[in-house]
């Protein structure tokens, strides 16, 4: 089955517009009629709901940002009073209260629906089980890919994230043929695999659907070798609505993820002027819920960094985003250089002397920033030359300098700054352990 929904999904561009400006108008009065947050917004500007006929028209609207969620915690931006949701699910803030989301019967459906759709486009099928080792909670990935495989009529096993012997044990015991989980937690489960000699054989995993923080092809490639999946793009955000905003097709890897445009019309726009940039380049993704009941957002300012095009060739109608390269508020500024630690992960494909295990640490000297990388030696090659005793004797070695000489220059040579590459030995830099994964240790406010 290629498509769960084929006539959605390949709706032609002209008929898909149509039916996101009917949904966009009928959205754009119910806010204004029952969000004063919103009003506010509109009459402000002197703005009208009858305005805002068209996706053209929303540049006329401000951008939503978190501060919004955080000024109206906990539900003042719902629509319909909290009796009338089914679900609430929060997203973590760095600092204080968290950002609450609610959710009716009718979102949950949506909800469901997007992510059938993405999983079926990440080769996950009918009757195939499913291991779903993203966070059951408040997290929305849990509870998201749960009701969308069932929705699939998939079978679902909602051992949630963590408990990575567990996690092998069912694998091989029930023979999933599908895993899903954020790239780092991938990483780990496949680490432990290969550490406790385990026959991929032993394993019925096909597919592997992969999301909620940022990744490149060089983890791709591992994961895929090590776990013998073919591993897919999921994306989303609990504002807009959870993991199923955009997934990447299965045979079309690396050619960017579609976004269900249907349900969310998506912009890209510069992340100083806050105006469109032309197709295919980068910028911050903003999106719009056209058909959300509960908690509808105008042009909410995600901070991730992608760009978006439309791919002639490809099964579906949908606009494709590119791989998101980071969070426009998490980007390092070093040296006058703009960085993401996606660009130091890419940096990294192909490589056999070290491993996808690596660590940004940002620190401050005086006035002046640096960044060093910390990076495992690949676990094989350590072994093999491994009749020395310590890392210091390992890090003598020819072979070993060399390739530290030769990555110290490739991130020069692609990235345009210099970096200090600390060699560390297998097992040493932080693993994911379930969830989300850090890759950078700020050390400048210490
Ligand atoms: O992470 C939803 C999700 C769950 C997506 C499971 C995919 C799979 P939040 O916790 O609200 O929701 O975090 C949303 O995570 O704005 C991005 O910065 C990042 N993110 C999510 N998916 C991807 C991805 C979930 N595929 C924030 N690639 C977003 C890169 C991602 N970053």
């Amino acid at each position: 089955m290629t498509y769960f929904n084929k006539d959605i999904e390949t709706l032609p561009i002209d008929k898909l517009r149509k039916l996101q400006n009917e949904r966009l108008q009928h959205q754009v009065q119910m806010i204004y009629n029952t969000v004063p947050f919103y009003k506010q917004q509109f009459d402000e500007r002197g703005l009208k709901p009858s305005d805002i006929r068209t996706v053209h028209d929303l540049h006329k609207l401000p951008f939503t940002k978190k501060d919004a969620l955080r000024e109206n915690y906990p539900f003042g931006l719902f629509t319909v009073p909290v009796s009338d949701t089914v679900r609430l699910h929060c997203s973590s803030g760095t600092t204080g209260k968290p950002i609450v989301v609610g959710y009716t019967k009718k979102d949950i459906d949506i909800f469901s629906e997007v992510i059938a759709r993405s999983l079926t486009a990440a080769g996950c099928q009918k009757g195939m089980k499913m291991q779903n080792a993203y966070g059951y909670g408040l997290f929305t990935g849990g509870l998201g890919l749960h009701y969308g495989a069932e929705k699939l009529e998939m079978t679902v096993i909602p051992i949630s994230g963590g408990g990575t012997e567990k996690q092998i044990m069912l694998l091989q015991d029930f023979q999933s043929e599908a895993i899903c989980c954020t790239p780092s937690y991938a990483l780990t489960i496949a680490e432990m695999i290969e550490k406790k000699g385990i026959d991929l054989k032993s394993l019925n995993l096909k597919y592997a659907v992969l999301g909620a923080e940022p990744w490149t092809e060089s983890v791709r490639a591992e994961v895929e070798a090590k776990l013998g999946v073919t591993a897919t793009n999921i994306y989303g955000l609990s504002e807009i609505i959870g993991p199923g905003v955009s997934q990447e097709d299965f045979e079309e890897k690396g050619t960017g993820s579609y976004v269900w445009e249907d349900h969310f019309y998506p912009e890209i726009v510069d992340k100083d002027t806050g105006e469109p940039v032309p197709e295919g380049q980068t910028g911050v993704l903003v999106f719009t819920t056209l058909t959300k009941e509960a908690m509808p957002m105008m042009r909410y300012w995600t901070n991730d960094i992608a760009s978006l095009y439309y791919d002639k060739s490809a099964k579906r109608t949908h606009v494709k985003m590119g791989p998101i390269l980071g969070r426009s508020d998490e980007m390092l500024i070093i040296r006058g250089v703009n960085l993401f630690h996606t660009q130091v992960e890419a940096v990294l494909e192909h490589s056999t002397d070290f491993s996808s295990n690596y660590q940004l640490v940002v620190k401050r000297e005086g006035t002046m920033d640096s960044v060093e990388v910390n990076i495992e030696i690949n676990p094989e090659l350590y072994k093999g030359l491994l009749k020395e005793t310590s890392l210091e004797d390992v890090l003598q070695h020819e072979k070993i300098q060399q390739a530290h000489k030769m990555l110290t220059k490739k991130i020069k040579d692609e990235i345009g700054l210099s970096m200090k590459v600390n060699l560390a030995s297998p097992g040493i830099i932080p693993r994911s352990e379930g969830g989300k994964l850090s890759r950078i240790l700020d050390l400048r406010s210490k």
